[in-house]
């Protein structure tokens, strides 16, 4: 922890203010201020950054390499000051210079450099491996563009672009000396009896270098992102003929490579720009590692010692052909001693069964934007084909076509699965045979940092927990556990519940302001963040939203529990599905927060372009957690963990680390409902599953007909013809047959939040009993299990 006293940091902010920023305080704007406190924050994160550095390099310790498409990790001053221990002085600074501290926070744009889940998680893995001690480089993509911009026009998804890199991003520092030359195309030539791939283009990979410091600042590593360039800059001879345009050819297809993040997270669509991006992430991140590693003035085959490499699913799973071409023909090793080394240093997380989302590339996009990777590709395949002698039908290349999940588990020393019940799955269905031939899956159960998920975006909460325990939990969360005592109190429950409240109240303000519908913060809050998808069933919610709405509209005298159920999140710009049920949930809003009649009982909020700082603004302020997927679907789930935490029961289903959640919580805090991934598998071989529960539901057969009727779409009543038709004969998911216990459910929901005092219990409980969702736990799973190395601290 840093011992800056509040006069030296308010020094440090005016000396920005004048000689980076070049304002006079009184001319200054919000973003100057903003600036100039970023920078001072920045400051204070060189020196542990320099002192982590050094002890790595004088000691030789291991070093993580953690490779990954996508980083979304949202704001960085906040978390950064919080992790330094200065917060509350920052805070009390800038209100002596006239300027409010949380007004500075929430102008910084969020770095949104991942599609959902599997960024966020990699932003949760830079900051927990920087608080655990364990020497560590993310490597990425510094996209001039994150995910879209969502808007709603008339209830339909619309998206803008983003533009997070229009102002200057104070947290990094552009590193022109680290610049390596990425390769593609062309031919490979025999010359010598060797092959040597002769590139069609090249393009350089430049680092941009961010600290990331965990808490209390013991430790920083480096998120190194790149940004391509052109070879050569610009062609002088167009320009001098004219033409313009032409001249700067170079540099925009140059640029285009790390433009523009692509934004499906579970559609493969084996575009050739994707491909590009993924090597060149990957080969710059090898070649910076070999210097590294070079520079510490060891020999090669000693590489697995001193480096571990995390492939963040597929997307980087060039790195194992990468790895062999750099070994083989750069330093000119034998094939088999350079595939031990490399099998050595690569780990391979998986984050999807989905087979829609399985990469696989096309023989011959692959073979023409990198001619010399198909060639070791083909070698690799051949090489385990001869050792290992699998069936016929497993193997990397297959049906002209290269199979990513194949060549990762055959690349690494250890492929995981992200909980407990989807490692199961990757084991039993989607490596079958590779498992049984060389066994290596691990489990490594996701986890999230409680320093932003708790810590920082709930402050009353944290402030209770600080209160009734003591300090020092962020780092051992864990010690929730000695909040459980505490939950037998009414004075606790209380002081619980005013947490809470004060978050609800903060939201319904925000709601009211952003969203113009006003929300009663007695309500229960129910909440659905995550990206759409079919098996996500956000239909099943809004299903449920409309029956709810029916039977409040046929006995409005009931004494109803008030609920706000709040929906957010994106769908992929060409998932038409998707987007009708966007679109439906919209209409939904629309109807039911009109009606009279309704008023408190019942409101539906979507607010737009749901992101990180959406998410802790919506997250410490729900009662209820959804976590509904077709069982079987989602690999684990992160977004529950907040929740969780953040003191929400979950309403869900025995799917990814939900299980583990109702484990931890017992299943008298959680509930529980619909078919298990076996019953879901058994279910189907029914033709007619839907039909049948349809015809078994009267709600859903009413909830069903109202939309077919246009009850949500008045002026256009065959708008959702095709989303009725869907639910009745090609319900995949599975909504129909979960459809009634579901209902219940939420029934029972009703029932233990109309209880006060069992409700309060149920949420401290959570909790209390959240600590195994830290990420540090996570973190030194891997590092125990995967990468060989301990805590360098
Ligand atoms: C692949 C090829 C081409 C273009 C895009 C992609 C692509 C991009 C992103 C494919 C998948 C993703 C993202 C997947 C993802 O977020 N998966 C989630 O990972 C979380 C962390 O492990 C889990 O908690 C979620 O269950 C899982 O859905």
């Amino acid at each position: 922890m840093t011992d800056l006293t509040a006069a030296d940091l308010k020094a440090d902010i005016l000396r920005h203010l004048t000689f980076t920023l070049g304002k006079d305080a009184p001319h200054a704007s919000l973003y100057d201020w903003r600036m100039a406190l970023s920078f001072a924050i920045r400051d204070r994160i060189v020196d542990p950054w320099f002192a982590s550095t050094r002890k790595t390099w004088e000691s030789g310790h291991k070093r993580v390499y953690y490779l990954s498409m996508e980083f979304l990790i949202g704001r960085l001053l906040e978390d950064a000051t919080i992790n330094l221990g200065l917060r509350d002085k920052a805070e009390q600074v800038m209100a002596e210079l006239g300027q409010d501290f949380r007004a500075i926070v929430e102008d910084e744009p969020d770095a949104a450099l991942g599609n959902g889940g599997l960024g966020r998680l990699a932003a949760c893995f830079m900051e927990s491996m920087a608080t655990v001690g364990c020497p560590a480089y993310g490597y990425g993509i510094r996209y001039e563009h994150g995910l879209f911009r969502q808007g709603f026009d008339q209830g339909r998804q619309i998206e803008m672009p983003e533009d997070w890199l229009t102002q200057r991003h104070p947290w990094e520092f552009e590193r022109p000396e680290a610049a390596y030359t990425i390769a593609f195309k062309g031919h490979v030539e025999k010359r010598d009896g060797r092959d040597v791939w002769v590139p069609g283009e090249t393009v350089l990979a430049e680092a941009f270098d961010t600290p990331v410091v965990g808490w209390e600042g013991r430790w920083a590593n480096t998120l190194r992102l790149w940004g391509a360039k052109p070879t050569r800059l610009f062609d002088l001879d167009r320009f001098n003929r004219g033409d313009y345009a032409a001249a700067a050819e170079p540099e925009t297809l140059a640029r285009t490579l790390s433009r523009v993040l692509y934004p499906d997270d579970t559609t493969y669509q084996g575009k050739e720009l994707r491909l590009k991006q993924e090597y060149f992430l990957t080969s710059a991140a090898l070649q910076d590692i070999l210097r590294r590693f070079k520079a510490g003035g060891h020999a090669l085959r000693d590489l697995p010692d001193h480096v571990a490499i995390q492939m963040n699913d597929t997307h980087p799973a060039i790195a194992g052909p990468e790895l062999i071409r750099l070994l083989v023909d750069e330093n000119g090793m034998e094939f088999a001693e350079a595939m031990e080394i490399a099998r050595a240093c690569l780990g391979y997380t998986n984050h999807t069964l989905l087979p829609e989302a399985l990469e696989r590339w096309a023989t011959f996009t692959f073979g023409n934007v990198l001619p010399r990777h198909m060639q070791i590709i083909e070698k690799i395949d051949a090489w385990h084909r001869e050792t290992y002698h699998p069936p016929h039908w497993v193997g990397i290349v297959k049906h002209h076509e290269v199979r990513m999940g194949e060549l990762a588990f055959i690349m690494a020393h250890k492929v995981n699965g992200v909980s407990a019940l989807h490692s199961d799955l990757v084991k039993k269905n989607l490596f079958p045979e590779l498992e049984g031939l060389h066994p290596r899956i691990v489990n490594e159960t996701n986890g999230v940092t409680p320093r932003r998920w708790l810590k920082m975006c709930n402050r009353p909460l944290s402030g209770l927990i600080t209160d009734t325990i003591g300090a020092g939990w962020e780092a051992d969360l864990d010690r929730l556990k000695e909040l459980e005592p505490h939950v037998k109190k009414k004075t606790f429950l209380k002081a619980f519940d005013g947490a809470k409240r004060a978050n609800k109240v903060a939201l319904a303000g925000w709601i009211a302001d952003h969203c113009g519908v006003t929300v009663s913060p007695d309500a229960l809050f129910d909440v659905q963040v995550k990206r759409i998808h079919e098996y996500k069933r956000q239909l099943l919610n809004i299903l449920e939203t409309i029956a709810r709405y029916h039977a409040i509209k046929a006995d409005p005298q009931k004494d109803w529990v008030p609920r706000v159920k709040i929906f957010g999140g994106k769908a992929a710009p060409g998932y038409v599905v998707a987007k009708e049920i966007i679109h439906l949930i919209n209409d939904v809003a629309t109807v039911v927060n009109s009606d009279p009649e309704v008023g408190d009982r019942l409101k539906v909020v979507y607010p737009p372009n749901y992101n990180v700082s959406l998410a802790e603004r919506l997250i410490p302020a729900a009662d209820l957690s959804e976590q509904i997927s077709t069982a079987g679907k989602e690999a684990s789930g992160t977004g529950n963990m907040k929740f969780m935490m953040n003191g929400a029961p979950t309403i869900g289903t025995l799917d990814g680390a939900n299980v583990e959640i109702l484990q931890e919580v017992g299943a008298e805090n959680f509930f529980l409902f619909g078919l298990t991934a076996e019953q879901v598998i058994e279910r189907r071989k029914n033709p007619d599953h839907a039909r049948d529960a349809i015809l078994a539901s009267q709600p859903l057969q009413d909830v069903l007909q109202m939309i077919a009727e246009g009850a949500f779409s008045p002026g256009e009543p065959g708008r959702y013809h095709q989303l009725v038709h869907r639910v009745w004969h090609h319900d995949y998911f599975l909504v129909a047959a979960d459809f009634d216990a579901y209902l219940a459910a939420q029934a029972e929901v009703d029932i233990a939040y109309a209880d006060r005092a069992r409700w309060l219990k149920m949420a401290a409980l959570n909790t209390a009993r959240s600590g195994f969702f830290s990420s540090d736990r996570t973190i030194r799973g891997y590092m125990a299990d995967i990468w060989g190395l301990e805590s360098a601290l």
